[in-house]
């Protein structure tokens, strides 16, 4: 999938954004400045079927720690109410709860990859990596924004 970054042939950026102290944009590269994680994963698609493919690049947890989150870690029943958005520049989006990349909850090695099989994603922007997910929908390509914020 192509974005505007990409058709600008430009590097793709992410907006990280909502309940923290430094809303950032970063490129792919200063993501891979992060500790990086590989997996090989494979999901369903009802258009194409299975696929499996090889990811690498940071956790969603590190990537968020990064931009400082204003939360109150005093004690765990706080954080459940707390959402994530992650929006693709096709503006296909998904949710997640926090408490499936909190590592005191599920801490599931949810990725924003920087490569797909080998290949850098520079240009396209980073891809959501949710390995225990069945179905693709979720591996959200050329992730433009991610917002974290209160259930309203
Ligand atoms: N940005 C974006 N990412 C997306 C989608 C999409 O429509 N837009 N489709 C999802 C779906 S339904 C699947 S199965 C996987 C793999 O889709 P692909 O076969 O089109 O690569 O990507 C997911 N990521
Ligand atoms: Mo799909």
């Amino acid at each position: 999938m192509s974005s505007p970054a990409a058709a600008l042939n430009r590097p793709a950026t992410v907006h990280l954004h909502g309940s923290l102290a430094e809303p950032l944009r970063l490129t792919v590269a200063e993501l891979r400045e992060l500790p990086s994680h590989r997996i090989e994963v494979s999901f369903d698609c009802l258009g194409s079927g299975v696929q499996r493919h090889g990811f690498e690049g940071p956790k969603l947890w590190d990537v968020l720690r990064t931009a400082r989150p204003q939360i109150d870690f005093t004690g765990r029943k706080q954080r459940l109410g707390l959402l994530l958005t992650v929006t693709g520049a096709d503006g296909h989006r998904a949710v997640l709860s926090w408490a499936e990349i909190d590592p005191d909850f599920g801490g599931q090695q949810i990725l924003l990859a920087t490569s797909i099989d080998g290949a850098p994603l520079d240009r396209t922007g980073p891809q959501l990596v949710v390995p225990s997910d069945h179905c693709g929908a979720r591996y959200i390509s050329g992730i433009t924004e991610v917002w974290v914020g209160p259930l309203a």
